[in-house]
């Protein structure tokens, strides 16, 4: 089965036709990309900050204890180019120790997300030329025409690689590298596989942040298709697949039930479940034949005490 992971919103026709074609095959699906309106932007902010949810704050020490390293690795006046708004404290603890950066370019389809981002990091760093792009980090887009000529450092945190399917994941980091040419970097965290008991936890935390997380997907399809989901008929489930090596989010009907989309009727059984995410886990080795394939050398990577997980420095 292939899925379509990438993390974007799109445009009302085209999200009916995903929820549509999603939802009428033998295994039902909904793209994760659609878990991320306002509400749910806010609900996964939400998750990185509970106990169970690791990677986080495991990829933030890594950051910090690591950045003299990386920005020496990386060497003077790089343009760093982050997939993804952000504002967070991991890319300040990097622009912190990058030696003259030469511009910072976060790329998001979100205005909304990148003014956030442009403001805190323009605070922090008033001297930093920040060149926001507007599109879908996952399509075609552009660099915008520097003011200084440097090399490209890709900066991809969050193990957000881990939402793509393999085969998807190979062909969008293969692109990055075509796109960054011959002296390009990449800065990738990358979530690794570990006891299931501590994977299963941080998707399905006693709060149940996770779980309202994963219903607001239904909530925003009502919203904005005009369905007629009842909440409370469904319930989430986050199990890890051994034999992928992944984590799935499920939403479970409890019920035998029908569901109203504009122009269509979906039926469910009780028990059968909606795959709302796929979180791949990868081994070391698994990740460094993946950059190997997608035309990255690795030149470093650093793990927590704990081997939770990873941050790598490849170049092209
Ligand atoms: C954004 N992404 C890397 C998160 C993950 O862990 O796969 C999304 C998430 N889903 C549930 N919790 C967090």
């Amino acid at each position: 089965m292939s899925l379509d992971t990438t993390p974007f919103p799109s445009p009302a026709s085209r999200f009916l036709a995903d929820v549509v074609d999603g939802l009428t095959r033998s295994q039902k699906y909904l793209p994760c990309k659609y878990l991320y309106d306002d509400r749910g932007s806010q609900l996964f902010n939400a998750i990185c900050e509970l106990p169970e949810y690791y990677p986080t704050r495991t990829e933030l020490a890594l950051t910090e204890r690591f950045a003299p390293e990386i920005a020496q690795r990386i060497g003077e006046s790089a343009n760093l180019i982050e997939l993804g708004a952000g504002s967070g404290t991991k890319t300040r603890a990097l622009l912190a120790h990058l030696e003259d950066p030469a511009a910072y370019i976060p790329v998001d389809i979100s205005s909304h997300e990148l003014s956030r981002c442009v403001r805190a990091i323009s605070s922090q760093f008033p001297q930093l030329t920040v060149k926001p792009v507007v599109a879908d980090y996952t399509g075609d887009w552009s660099l915008p025409r520097l003011a200084r000529s440097a090399r490209s450092l890709f900066y991809f945190p969050g193990s957000t690689i881990g939402n793509f399917e393999p085969a998807a994941a190979r062909d969008f980091l293969a692109q990055k590298a075509a796109l960054a040419g011959n002296d390009g970097a990449l800065l990738i965290g990358v979530d690794l596989k570990k006891d299931p008991a501590i994977l299963e936890a941080a998707y399905n935390d006693r709060a149940g942040i996770t779980a309202e997380f994963n219903l607001n997907l239904l909530r925003r399809i009502n919203r904005e298709l005009n369905a007629d989901f009842a909440l409370h008929d469904f319930r989430h489930q986050a199990v890890y697949n051994a034999e992928e090596g992944r984590v799935e989010m499920h939403l479970i009907s409890v019920r035998d039930q029908q569901i109203a989309l504009p122009g269509h009727t979906i039926e469910f059984q009780k028990g059968e479940s909606i795959i709302t995410e796929h979180s791949y886990k990868y081994a070391i080795q698994e990740f460094a034949r993946l950059a190997e394939d997608s035309h990255w050398r690795t030149r470093s990577f650093w793990i927590d005490p704990d081997g939770l997980f990873s941050l790598w420095y490849l170049e092209t």
